[in-house]
């Protein structure tokens, strides 16, 4: 078995936590990660208050185990979903796409552990110096908003600006990813785009399709002007949005109105035009449908198997 601090700090079997994937990770899908032995998230993604409390409740219904929240700090009801978190007892609190620390004070008050998503260093000490349980170094990798720095580069970097555990995210689908991840000074890893395809995510099938066909080479960033890169698959909507991108007589607010709802065109609904389908480079090795637990299953018996065997390297 491999159990890190990370098993200890959170209450769980593997030292994982599932990806805050807006408009993916539901209540299903953050019961099914709990229930498999991993953190599960629900994400609050750029939904309001009341969306959130009764996603929490319904995945209380389908587990007994510890799961958490992702905050997108960009959403408009940040403030409000920040409180329901509170006031509905959750655990663990992840952050992402900007710095949490208007909120620290009353989670941390609140006995609430908070894991921010950091993209460098300086991010890193500032959430660790504000009370930060542990950070997720997240390589640009990952499906997204993504930072600068590749997860190979930033893990062991963070590991050594902060004194508090890291967790490894961006590029991570398989057990190899997993053992990488550790050997870079982490204690666990974030996965999202390998739970695209679990049983228990409710996206719309030609979503899980896209990605059982993605191949290395079929993601792309844009956003880079506006000042959030997001990695998603090659689509008509990405390659659209790349080319208006580049283009001056486009204005920023006429590309925040292309990108706006795309997500959830892609998620819900499977637009295979007007969807933006978001995923991380190593979606090509994600090749079959199966519940989270067979997933995280999978992935640890290979770091395990990897882990003991690398000892035979040493003479
Ligand atoms: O947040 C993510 N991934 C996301 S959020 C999202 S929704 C969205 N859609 C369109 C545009 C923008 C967002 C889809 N995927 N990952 C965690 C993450 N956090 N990546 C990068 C960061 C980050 C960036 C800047 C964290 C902190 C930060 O601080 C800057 C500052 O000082 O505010």
């Amino acid at each position: 078995m491999i159990k890190t601090t990370l098993c200890d700090i959170l209450g769980i079997e593997y030292p994982l936590i599932q990806g805050g994937m807006a408009w993916v990770a539901d209540a299903s899908l953050a019961a099914a990660v709990s229930n498999g032995g991993g953190l599960g998230l629900i994400s609050a993604m750029n939904a309001g208050p009341d969306w959130l409390r009764n996603e929490i409740r319904a995945a209380r219904k389908r587990t007994d185990k510890p799961f958490g929240v992702n905050i997108m700090l960009m959403s408009p009801f940040a403030d409000a979903v920040a409180q329901v978190i509170i006031e509905e007892g959750v655990g663990v609190v992840t952050t992402g796409a900007g710095n949490p620390a208007r909120y620290m004070k009353q989670w941390c008050d609140a006995g609430i552990k908070v894991i921010p998503v950091v993209p460098s260093t300086a991010i890193a000490k500032l959430v660790a110096r504000s009370g930060a349980s542990a950070v997720i170094a997240e390589g640009g990798e990952s499906g997204g908003h993504i930072g600068e720095l590749t997860t190979m580069t930033l893990v062991p970097q963070v590991c050594d600006a902060v004194h508090i555990p890291v967790i490894a995210a961006g590029g991570i689908a398989d057990g190899r990813g997993v053992a990488a991840a550790m050997m870079l000074g982490a204690v666990g890893v974030q996965v999202g785009t390998a739970f695209l395809v679990a049983e228990e995510c409710t996206i719309h099938q030609n979503y899980k399709n896209k990605i059982l066909k993605a191949k290395d080479i079929d993601t792309i960033v844009t956003g880079k002007r506006l000042g959030h890169p997001v990695r998603s698959l090659k689509s008509p909507f990405s390659r659209t949005f790349a080319t208006c991108e580049s283009d001056s007589g486009f204005t920023n607010e006429q590309l925040e109105q292309m990108g706006a709802g795309a997500l959830r065109l892609a998620a819900r609904e499977g637009n295979e035009e007007k969807g933006c389908f978001m995923a991380g480079q190593i979606a090509a090795l994600v090749q079959k449908e199966q519940p989270a637990a067979a997933i995280i299953l999978q992935m640890f018996k290979q770091a395990e198997t990897l882990l003991t065997g690398a000892a035979a390297w040493i003479k």
